[in-house]
């Protein structure tokens, strides 16, 4: 219970000057970017990296609990979810972050059957799913809605940044 009051009781950010700002959360260190910008995982990435942040890795339960619980207020539809930084494109079934480093077997968020590297209706999509993106406007059964996807489809993303460290309390710039 204490995690969820910790959780919920996250600062929005109303400084209009800069662009982290508009729609940016705060989680603990980290400062969140909801895009609703839609485009292919590699531009979702290059727009993060521009922004001096990247495609969000999840570190921890609390940090899916939070992001999960913000997507819920976000969506606009069932499809309308966000790519986080995590691909296979590399190797197959290999499924790294953005930083390199591989996704911990005891923190995965994968809904259902996914990743199911899904190549289409007709096979259209030889090289299958190789991004993730997440989200369940009504509310994941124990957090889990992460989905493979295709890297190429647009959709909204999740941009992370580190928080800059100062007084009275941690602050997005
Ligand atoms: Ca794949
Ligand atoms: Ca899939």
């Amino acid at each position: 219970m204490n995690v969820f009051l910790k959780i919920l009781s996250f600062t929005f950010l109303t400084d209009v000057k800069n662009v982290f700002s508009v729609n940016k959360k705060q989680h603990g260190e980290k400062c969140y970017y909801f895009s609703v910008n839609k485009s292919s995982w590699n531009e979702s990435r290059d727009e993060c990296r521009a922004k001096e942040g990247d495609l969000v890795k999840i570190d921890s339960r609390g940090e899916q609990s939070f992001l999960e619980r913000r997507l819920r207020a976000v969506m606009t539809k069932p499809e309308d979810k966000f790519w986080i930084g995590l691909t296979d494109s590399a190797v197959e079934k290999t499924w790294v972050w953005v930083d390199g480093s591989p996704l911990n077997e005891s923190l995965k968020f994968w809904s259902g059957n996914e990743p199911d590297n899904w190549k289409g209706r007709n096979g259209e999509h030889p090289e299958g799913e190789d991004c993730a993106r997440m989200g369940e406007q009504g509310g994941a059964d124990d957090l889990k809605c992460w989905f493979d996807a295709f890297c190429s489809d647009p959709y909204k993303s999740i941009c992370e940044k580190a928080g800059v460290t100062g007084k009275p309390k941690i602050t997005c710039d």
